[in-house]
């Protein structure tokens, strides 16, 4: 699908897979085996300008589009699920509702930190009874004298213990649920501000995940992000972007699943053959490659009404929707095409299987997905 892509976005796409392939392939296995965060290649991968991409440069950022960013996520996701999802709640979750919502004050205070990834971004609007029904939050925010007070525990937070920017959704006025909530900018080391429990997961496990912890906390007035209760909005619009960046991870999983099955079947002698001879394997390999290219497509689509300006909620969580269960389906086909081998640790496909199911969860489940596809077909 090169021929969609101008220069530019080519030019990037194979910086970053260069990138991608000799500094993060070597090293994605023993870290996600080790739940190490690769702090080491976030760093190398803020020197090229990859914690910024689609930012202007008055604020640090590389100036490029959304699509460059798609395609950078993708080919960071083909070789390492977790330092994709690193990339993306930074820059999809953190950067870009700063840069949209945030005052010229917060823009110049955040961004250049952010952008050129000396800072790293997390984003929180989970709560333990507050997932799919994410309006129910219960961490609340009130405003004492020149302070807003922050009480309340956030879940599932990625970047969470490695951030040190925060952007925490809070209720500032319960009763009125989705319309009293509103967005925060929080530092880390506020008082008050802890970090809880680390998550151990099926799969992306160079990535955190964490409980983040409001004990009276004390936030200046000013780290208000946008409008007093206005901030579900913020949080869905910003959701709306995060889930191309989560259908580009999942492309990327998808992508390494149908490479590395493909050069599997061609090496792999049964019945005195390579069993990519097989019709049974060609299906496979067929089905995966026609599912991978719709997915794609549909994100591209999704990506390019953003980078116009267009709306794109109902086409973003399409993607989503998509390369999600694409993904599911070829790293579960390419576990099937290894056979027992797909089973251990021994070949990547099993890392890719686990990898693959967190994009079926996060950024809005499946469930959550269709139920936006639905809601703009009845309205
Ligand atoms: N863009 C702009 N505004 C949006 C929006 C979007 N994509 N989606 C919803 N809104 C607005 C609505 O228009 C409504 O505005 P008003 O208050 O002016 O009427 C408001 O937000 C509330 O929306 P709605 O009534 O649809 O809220 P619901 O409680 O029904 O929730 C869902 C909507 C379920 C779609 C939402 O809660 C959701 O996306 N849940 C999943 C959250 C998620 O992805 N969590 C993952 C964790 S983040 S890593």
């Amino acid at each position: 699908m090169e021929y969609l892509l101008t220069d530019e976005q080519k030019m990037l796409k194979e910086m970053v897979s260069k990138f991608a392939k000799e500094r993060i392939a070597p090293v994605a296995s023993e870290n996600e085996k080790n739940h190490r965060f690769p702090a080491d290649i976030i760093q190398e991968a803020a020197e090229l300008g990859l914690m910024g991409i689609a930012y202007p440069t008055e604020y640090g950022g590389a100036g490029m589009d959304f699509m460059s960013y798609f395609l950078a996520v993708e080919e960071i996701s083909r070789w390492c699920a977790s330092t994709g999802v690193i990339v993306s709640a930074h820059s999809s979750l953190v950067c870009d509702p700063i840069f949209r919502f945030g005052t010229e004050e917060q823009k110049r205070k955040y961004l250049p930190d952010l952008l050129s990834g000396k800072k790293i971004g997390s984003f929180s609007l989970t709560e333990a009874q507050a997932g799919s029904d994410s309006g129910n939050t219960k961490t609340t925010a009130k405003l004492e004298g020149d302070k807003w007070v922050l009480n309340g525990s956030k879940l599932f937070a990625t970047n969470g213990a490695e951030a040190e920017v925060y952007l925490v959704l809070a209720s500032t006025d319960p009763p009125q649920k989705t319309r009293g909530v509103t967005a925060f900018i929080i530092e880390k080391g506020t008082p008050g501000f802890k970090i809880g429990k680390l998550e151990k997961k099926l799969g992306i496990r160079s990535s955190s995940t964490a409980e983040l912890i409001f004990e009276n906390c004390q936030l200046p007035k000013e780290n208000l992000l946008g409008e007093l209760n206005k901030g579900f909005k913020v949080a869905m619009i910003t959701l709306d972007g995060g889930r191309l960046g989560i259908a580009a991870q999942a492309l990327g999983i998808a992508r390494a699943a149908i490479e590395d099955a493909r050069d599997y079947a061609k090496e792999r002698v049964q019945f005195d053959q390579p069993i990519a001879n097989f019709q049974a394997i060609q299906w496979m390999l067929a089905d995966m490659q026609v599912e991978y290219d719709a997915a794609w497509l549909m994100t591209y689509r999704a990506t390019l009404l953003k980078d116009r300006g267009l709306p794109y909620s109902t086409e973003s969580a399409m993607a989503k929707l998509k390369a999600s269960e694409v993904c599911m389906f070829c790293a579960n086909k390419a576990v099937q095409i290894h056979g027992g081998y797909g089973y251990t640790e021994d070949f990547n496909v099993e890392r890719y299987y686990r990898d693959a199911k967190i994009t079926e969860l996060y950024e809005g489940t499946s469930e959550i997905q269709r139920l936006v596809i639905a809601r703009s077909i009845l309205k």
